[in-house]
């Protein structure tokens, strides 16, 4: 498996967890267990007063976000079996306009990261779902910031990565970012990208709108791509493979979020490279696949390398699914 460091193995299935230790409503604050992000809040609120503002706006301190009521009831949206075949064109049509309702944002790398000394001599790790549009937030500032994430993906009903997340944290709520090269570890989206910005920006401040657009527009991807990285497939393999999968992607790729999608819906840990316009790492991806186009999947659990969203669908699905299973693209 691979594991992120002190994954609990033998922990009961997220749906199993009483409720009173879920999270709280989408954006309503709870005080965590660890309250590990303190001083960096305090720091954040002198340095960036407008990402702080929207910090409290969006997690409660403040004004009450309508995605408080929506992300409740995210998985009433899920529906349909995830390994069953999806016509393309209505796929690549959802995600295209998904990624229209998001631009700018999680398509370059920024000057920040072009800025930088140095990138962080450990990959960061995320705990997120794809549908989730906090977690979008924080995968946005990823590619701004060209860094390299390793994803876990903690989808409804998710049977390893959730309960992770709630031994660490103490609420079973997403985002959580662990840094293993500074010790922080964190929820709270807003805060996870002021963090990341003061820490691996190089000076930078958070892009105006990164934040805040979150509320407009960041949960229109979620409805437009409905029930689509959301719940974990029953039929995922219950082990994760031995080594992290590896994705070049950035976020707001239209065939990059189908990929993602099931990455998410069979709980697969990955390498999230980010691969945005202007990357650093385009160079690497080049060097790999000959090309610079995203998506681009390494699986060196079984010498895969693969481009072309529709392929590395069907090759996740069939490999990592108990029952294999067909998704051709029509
Ligand atoms: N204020 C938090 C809100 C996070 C949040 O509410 N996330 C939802 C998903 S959108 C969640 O974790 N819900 C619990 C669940 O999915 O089980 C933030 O900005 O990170």
């Amino acid at each position: 498996m691979a594991a992120a460091p002190g994954a609990l193995s033998g922990l009961p299935a997220a749906r199993r967890i009483p409720s009173s230790r879920q999270a709280p409503p989408c954006g309503a604050m709870a005080p965590s267990r660890k309250n590990l992000h303190g001083q960096q809040s305090a720091r954040s609120a002198r340095r960036s007063g407008h990402v702080v503002r929207a910090a409290e706006s969006n997690s409660g301190g403040g004004g009450q976000s309508w995605l408080q009521v929506l992300c409740p009831f995210l998985k009433m949206f899920s529906g349909g079996d995830p390994a069953e075949a999806r016509p393309r064109w209505l796929e690549v049509t959802t995600s295209g306009l998904a990624s229209i309702t998001r631009m700018p944002y999680g398509t370059s790398a920024g000057d920040a990261s072009r800025n930088r000394a140095s990138d962080p001599a450990q990959p960061l790790q995320l705990y997120e779902f794809e549908a989730c549009p906090f977690c979008r937030r924080v995968r946005e500032a990823v590619t701004d910031l060209d860094l390299t994430v390793d994803v876990y993906p903690c989808p409804k009903d998710a049977i390893r990565n959730r309960a992770e997340v709630l031994s660490r944290g103490g609420k079973s709520m997403f985002p959580y970012l662990i840094d293993p090269n500074t010790g922080k570890e964190m929820y709270e989206s807003a805060e996870i990208v002021q963090y990341l910005y003061d820490t691996y920006g190089a000076g930078a401040q958070v892009p105006e709108g990164l934040v805040n657009s979150t509320l407009r527009t960041g949960w229109m991807p979620t409805l437009l791509r409905i029930g689509r990285g959301l719940v974990r497939y029953e039929n995922a393999e219950r082990e994760a493979p031995e080594k992290l999968l590896e994705l070049y992607n950035y976020e707001n790729n239209q065939f990059a979020r189908l990929v993602r999608e099931a990455l998410c819906e069979l709980e697969l840990p990955y390498r999230l490279i980010s691969a945005g316009k202007g990357s650093k790492n385009r160079n690497k991806l080049e060097e790999e696949s000959g090309k610079t186009t995203v998506p681009y999947l390494v699986d060196p659990n079984k010498g895969v390398k693969m481009a072309e969203s529709d392929q590395i669908v069907d090759y996740l699905f069939k490999n990592y699914s108990r029952q294999p299973v067909g998704q051709s693209a029509s």
